[in-house]
C-alpha cells in the first residue's frame, strides 16, 4: 500500500542523553500535531535529523531502533555538517535573506557545499524507503534542493513542498549566489505551499525571472510538468489550547500568577530568541510607552518570555545581550520597591504555564518584523476562554492577513506601537469580546488539521491534473 513520508530538518521528538540512557521527549510543535494524525497511520513514516549529535555508532543504532517503533527515522549529522548546513547556509544566509535582514547573510561556499551534501543525505534517506506511489511531503527553507533530488530519482511520485517561513521579494531573493540552484531545487515538487500569497506571489515572481519559465495563475510549466503554487496559511490545534485552558492545571497557574502580579495589566510577549521577531524594538516602545504614560506606571507589567534558540551563532549572542541590557535599563529607570515594569524569563515554559500566561494577559504584544505566520497569536485567542483581551499584531506577520480583529502595527512605527498600547489598555470589554470572537471562528475554521487536508487534497488534485493534461 502507497504510504505518505514527510521530511523535515528536524524530527518531531528530542533525544537527550542522561544517566539512565536516551531520553526520548516528543515535540509538542504545532507541525507535529497537524502532522501526527499522518506519519502515524498506517506504513507512514516521518524522516528528519533528531536534534542532536550522536558519534559513536552503537548509539545511532539504538536511536533508529527506538525511533523506528514511533515511525520516525533519523538522518544523522556530523559536527561539521551541523556547523556549515545548520548553522551556516540555513540560518546564517537563507534564514536572514528570507526575513530581509540580508545585510547578516553570509555567502560563504563551505556552507553551501555542506547543505547540498546534507539535502543529498536526507534524499539518500529517503531513497532508502520510498515506494512507486508514496506522497512525499517536504518542509521547510533547510531542504529547499530535496525535491528536484527526490524527482531525479523517482519521477511519477507525489512531491509537496512547504516553506514555513517568508518568500522575500525577487529584489532580495536575487541576492543569494546560488538563487537559481535553490529554485530549480523547489521545483522539483508538484505542489509548492506558503503562509501567505504574498509569499507565493514573490516565488513566482522569482521563478519568471531567474528560471525563465512560464507562471501564470499559479501554475508553472516547467516543459516536463505543471507546478502548482499556492498559500496555505498554516492553523494550530485550537482544540487542545482551549482544554488547556479550562483544565485544572492551568487553573492552578493562573491563580498563582494572579496572586503574585496582583491587579497588575499583563502585556505578554512570548518568542524564540530571533532578530526577526522584534525584541528590542518592542523594548523601545514599551519604553516610550512608560515615557509617556506615567498613570500607567505600577498598573502595568510586560511579561516577556524569550525562548533560548541558536545560541551557538555570533548574532544570536549578540542579540540577547542587547535585550538583556534593554531591560536591565528600562527596569532600573522604572521600577519601584513593588513594582517591575519587565517580567522577562530567558527559557522555555512548560505548556500549562503557557496556557496559564495566555489566559490571564490582557494583551499579546506580537510585533515581529517579518515572520512566516506566527502561531504564538493564535494560540493566545484560542486560550481566550471567556473572549477578554486583545491582540496586538504586526503587519510584517503572515497571520496578519487573516486576523483581520487584530490591533495591526508597523514595527518600524514606535509611535504607532505605543498608540496601539494606549488603545488596547482602554478598549471597551464589548470590543474585546468581538473582536476575539471573530478571530477565534477563524482560528477554529482554519486549524491545523484543515491546513494538513487542504494541501494533501491539492497535492491529488494537480497529480490528477499533470495525468490529464499531458494526455491532451
Ligand atoms: C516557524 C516560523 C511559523 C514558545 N515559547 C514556548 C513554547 N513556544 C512555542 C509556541 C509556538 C512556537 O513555540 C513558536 O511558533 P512561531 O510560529 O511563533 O515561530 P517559529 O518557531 O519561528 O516557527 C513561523 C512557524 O514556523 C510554523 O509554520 O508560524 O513564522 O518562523 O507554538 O507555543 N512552547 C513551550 N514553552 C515555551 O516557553 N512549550
Amino acid at each position: 500500500m502507497p504510504k505518505t513520508i514527510i521530511i523535515s530538518n528536524r524530527l518531531p521528538i528530542k533525544v537527550q542523553r542522561s544517566e539512565a540512557g536516551l531520553a526520548y521527549e516528543t515535540s509538542e510543535g504545532g507541525l507535529a500535531t497537524g502532522l501526527g494524525s499522518i506519519y502515524k497511520q498506517d506504513d507512514n513514516i516521518w524522516i528528519g535529523w533528531p536534534g542532536t549529535y550522536f558519534e559513536d555508532e552503537a548509539e545511532q543504532q539504538q536511536v533508529t531502533q527506538d525511533l523506528a517503533k514511533q515511525s520516525m527515522h533519523p538522518v544523522f549529522l556530523t559536527e561539521s555538517e551541523i556547523r556549515d548546513f545548520y548553522e551556516g547556509f540555513s540560518n546564517e544566509t537563507l534564514w536572514p535573506t528570507f526575513h530581509y535582514f540580508s545585510q547578516y547573510a553570509i555567502y560563504d561556499d563551505s556552507f553551501w557545499n555542506a547543505y547540498q551534501q546534507v539535502n543529498q543525505k536526507f534524499c539518500q534517506a529517503v531513497m532508502e524507503r520510498a515506494e512507486p506511489g508514496d506522497t512525499i511531503w517536504v518542509h521547510d527553507y533547510q531542504l529547499l534542493l530535496l525535491p528536484a533530488m527526490l524527482r531525479s530519482q523517482i519521477e511519477d511520485s507525489s512531491i509537496g513542498f512547504f516553506q514555513h517561513i517568508p518568500f522575500p521579494s525577487y529584489e532580495v531573493f536575487r541576492l543569494l549566489p546560488w538563487r537559481e540552484q535553490l529554485l530549480n531545487g523547489m521545483l522539483g515538487a508538484d505542489l509548492i505551499g506558503f503562509h501567505t500569497y504574498d509569499d507565493a506571489r514573490h516565488f513566482l515572481s522569482s521563478v519568471s525571472r531567474i528560471v525563465g519559465l512560464n507562471t501564470s495563475q499559479g501554475l508553472i510549466d516547467n516543459g516536463y510538468r505543471h507546478i502548482m503554487v499556492d498559500a496555505f496559511p498554516m492553523g494550530i490545534d485550537d482544540e487542545k489550547y482551549a482544554t488547556l485552558a479550562a483544565s485544572q492545571e492551568t487553573k492552578a497557574k493562573m491563580d498563582e500568577y494572579r496572586e503574585a502580579l496582583q491587579e497588575q495589566r499583563i502585556i505578554l510577549s512570548i518568542d524564540r530568541l530571533d532578530y526577526s521577531k522584534g525584541i528590542p524594538q518592542r523594548l523601545q516602545a514599551f519604553e516610550l510607552f512608560l515615557k509617556e504614560n506615567p498613570e500607567f506606571h505600577g498598573k502595568v507589567t510586560l511579561f516577556m518570555l524569550v525562548v533560548p534558540s541558536r545560541d551557538q551563532v555570533e548574532m544570536y549572542r549578540q542579540l540577547k545581550e542587547t535585550i538583556d541590557e534593554l531591560v536591565g535599563r528600562i527596569n532600573s529607570s522604572y521600577r519601584t520597591i513593588t513594582w517591575n515594569p519587565i517580567q522577562y524569563f530567558y527559557r522555555s515554559f512548560p505548556m500549562e504555564e503557557l496556557s496559564a500566561l495566555y489566559s490571564i494577559a490582557d494583551i499579546a504584544l506580537v510585533t515581529p518584523m517579518r515572520d512566516g505566520m506566527n502561531l504564538v497569536c493564535k494560540e493566545f485567542i484560542a486560550s481566550k476562554l471567556d473572549k477578554k483581551g486583545v491582540l496586538i499584531l504586526s503587519e510584517m506577520a503572515g497571520a496578519s492577513r487573516e486576523l483581520a480583529d487584530a490591533v495591526l502595527i508597523n514595527p518600524n512605527d514606535m509611535g504607532q506601537m505605543v498608540q496601539a498600547l494606549q488603545d488596547a489598555l482602554l478598549m471597551p470589554e464589548d470590543e474585546q469580546m468581538a473582536r476575539m470572537g471573530q478571530m477565534q471562528d477563524i482560528v477554529r475554521r482554519y486549524n491545523i488539521h484543515h491546513w494538513v487536508e487542504i494541501f494533501m487534497n491539492r497535492l491529488q488534485y494537480i497529480k490528477m491534473k499533470q495525468e490529464t493534461m499531458a494526455t491532451e
